[in-house]
């Protein structure tokens, strides 16, 4: 049991401390997070949680996330909300194996995209805080936590090529300026962790070189990224 599992010495920390974990891989559009997630994927421990873009593409026939970038004052409340609810069912999904992996989490929609679009003018007041009590209520009343943080930190411009060379038909319109203002605010939060509270230690991982040299790291980096759960 868990107590058992504290005291036992041999077993290393912070598996220790519990037995599950939860691991949130964040980073801008782009920076490659379903490459980190591909890899870890063959870890037999390990399960992994992709993004639910293709869902909030298809929400009962209506594409919201192409919505929200033809017309983002008009739908970024509505893509949002969706986006809050997708994740949060993957936050209180049940786990079964050592590891949990999550592609992005309810956080970074918050601090990061909610936070841009308001920002930039994109999302009147009134929807923010409607969106905000929600996000509020559900730290209180909801099992939404995570134990580490694993940042793909990359430059918008090598974001921009990779959106470009992967070529998604919503993405067409993501401007540079867009990126860039991400940027910012995934470093406010991860690495300055000056204007948001962050949920569990961050592991960077430089982002902007090739794949073989980013699996390099995976590898390298492979027990501190499970948590002693090799
Ligand atoms: P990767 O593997 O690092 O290239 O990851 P991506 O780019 O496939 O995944 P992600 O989460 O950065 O973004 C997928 C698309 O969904 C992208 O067009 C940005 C958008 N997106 C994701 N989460 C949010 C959100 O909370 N709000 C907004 N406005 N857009 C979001």
């Amino acid at each position: 049991n868990a107590v058992e599992c504290y005291n036992d010495v041999s077993i290393p920390w912070p598996r220790r401390a519990k037995k599950k974990f939860t691991v949130a891989v964040e980073g801008n559009i782009g920076c490659g997070k379903s490459t980190f997630l591909n890899y870890f994927m063959k870890s037999s421990n390990t399960e992994v949680l992709m993004e639910p873009v293709n869902s909030w593409k298809s929400v009962q026939g209506h594409n919201t996330l192409e919505l929200m970038y033809k017309d983002s004052q008009r739908w970024s409340l509505t893509f949002q909300s969706y986006v809050q609810l997708t994740m949060l069912q993957n936050h209180v999904k049940k786990q079964r194996k050592a590891v949990k992996m999550m592609e992005r989490s309810i956080y970074s929609a918050k601090y990061c995209f909610v936070e841009n679009l308001y920002k930039n003018g994109m999302m009147p007041g009134v929807d923010y805080a409607v969106l905000s009590e929600w996000f509020a209520w559900m730290q209180k009343s909801c099992n939404i936590g995570v134990d580490l943080i694993v940042y793909l930190r990359a430059t918008p411009e090598t974001c921009m090529d990779r959106i470009r060379q992967r070529n998604r038909k919503e993405e067409s319109l993501v401007p540079l300026e867009y990126l860039e203002s991400l940027h910012e605010l995934h470093e406010d939060w991860l690495i300055h962790q000056t204007k948001f509270p962050v949920p569990a230690p961050v592991l960077v991982l430089e982002a902007d070189k090739g794949l073989s040299d980013l699996q390099l790291d995976f590898e390298t980096r492979r027990e501190e990224i499970l948590c002693g759960n090799v």
